[in-house]
């Protein structure tokens, strides 16, 4: 059976999706067959000329008509579209892969989470945390479940970029709090918390966080409309930091900026335990670095082998991997869920988790104290 996908949104994750699932086919024989039926947006010419480059075979600018008609929807629009077209398709049956933050309030990624409970597990609701589908990402966790680190004492995280250092930069829904929810800390601070989650979190809801200290900041208040005279304000931060504290003794430090200057998309995690520490950085996503003990500085392992995690689908060992492979890794994992009415993670429950994180960050910033998520 051919699976129908409908997508909502067409930009920069709709084009990440729509290649992700071009490429199954070539790459991953055993994914389930599918057809990119439908693109859904507000623009119908903007639409029409994205279905063509995309791949899609008709265009909608009503999801309402989508939901029920697709095998699974894809909802990859901006953060304040994702609650209601997702728990429609659930309430229809239809699973739904959103993308990440789940939602821009605690509140609407609980009633999300909830219709996803309701739907059951024979109808996946993922949550598009791609950096999890890294395959070093996954070595790491086969370490770290192994206990090669021994007992965690440290995580650290930081997600750097600078697409806003300068205040002319335009103003676009990423800057608004009732769109976007949160800045930095939503959009890049919900990796790092589902990474650290992934990696030494355990399953409960906020991952084993205890308790969280949050600073959050904007730098720059407002900013221009492009091609208009007006600036809008910006309504959310342009950077956060905190502490974390696990219930397994470890401790976090976590922070995401989008004014560190020459950093475009810095993602990285270090984790210090009693018998060794590692480091993953996204700019070099095909290598892990680990130190075991007695070691007195740390090995680079090259994270290319046939035998690691995904890679015999692609090329010969060593032909290192990109950004774009770790989408059609959750895709194919994602896609098979839904063929086989199997559990996806992460999903909604995990989307959630991530989201008590934030939203502890953001009550510890506004009271000035240590919060629990
Ligand atoms: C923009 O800040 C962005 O594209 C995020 O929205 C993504 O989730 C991240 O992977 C890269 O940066």
């Amino acid at each position: 059976m051919t699976l129908e996908v409908g997508v909502l949104g067409y930009r920069f994750m709709g084009k990440a999706h729509a290649n992700a699932m071009a490429r199954l086919p070539m790459f991953f024989p055993d994914a389930p067959e599918i057809e990119r039926s439908v693109l859904v947006g507000r623009d119908e010419d903007a639409l029409t000329e994205a279905a063509d480059r995309l791949g899609f075979a008709s265009i909608s600018t009503d999801w309402v008509e989508v939901i029920d008609d697709v095998d699974v929807f894809y909802n990859l629009g901006p953060n304040h579209v994702h609650r209601e077209p997702s728990v429609a398709a659930l309430e229809a049956g239809t699973p739904v892969f959103c993308e990440k933050p789940l939602a821009p309030t605690l509140e609407e990624a609980d009633a999300m989470a909830e219709a996803a409970r309701t739907a059951g597990d024979d109808v996946p609701a993922g949550c598009a945390f791609n950096y999890r589908f890294v395959p070093a990402i996954q070595y790491a966790k086969a370490l770290l479940e192994d206990g090669d680190l021994g007992e965690i004492r440290h995580v650290r995280g930081r997600y750097l970029q600078d697409w806003l250092v300068d205040p002319e930069a335009p103003w676009s829904w990423r800057n608004d709090a009732e769109l976007a929810g949160s800045g930095a800390l939503g959009d890049l601070g919900a990796h790092t918390v589902d990474l650290l989650r992934f990696l030494v979190g355990s399953d409960d809801l906020a991952g084993g966080i205890e308790r969280v200290s949050g600073h959050l900041k904007t730098f720059v208040d407002e900013r221009p409309v492009e091609g208009d005279d007006e600036t809008r304000p910006v309504t959310v931060d342009d950077a956060y930091a905190a502490h974390l504290e696990f219930e397994n003794g470890a401790m976090g430090t976590i922070e995401a900026s989008r004014f560190a200057t020459g950093h475009k998309n810095d993602h990285t995690i270090e984790i210090h335990g009693s018998n060794g520490s590692l480091r993953f950085s996204l700019e070099r996503l095909n290598e892990l670095e680990v130190l075991r003990e007695g070691d007195r500085g740390y090995e680079t392992i090259l994270v290319t082998d046939e035998s690691d995690p995904y890679v015999d689908h692609w090329w010969p060992p060593g032909h290192v991997l990109g950004w774009e492979h770790t989408f059609v890794h959750e895709n194919y994992e994602f896609l098979s869920a839904v063929a086989n009415g199997h559990e996806f993670e992460p999903n909604f429950d995990d989307g959630l988790a991530a989201q008590q994180v934030l939203d502890a960050i953001e009550r510890s910033d506004d009271r000035g104290e240590w919060v629990s998520p």
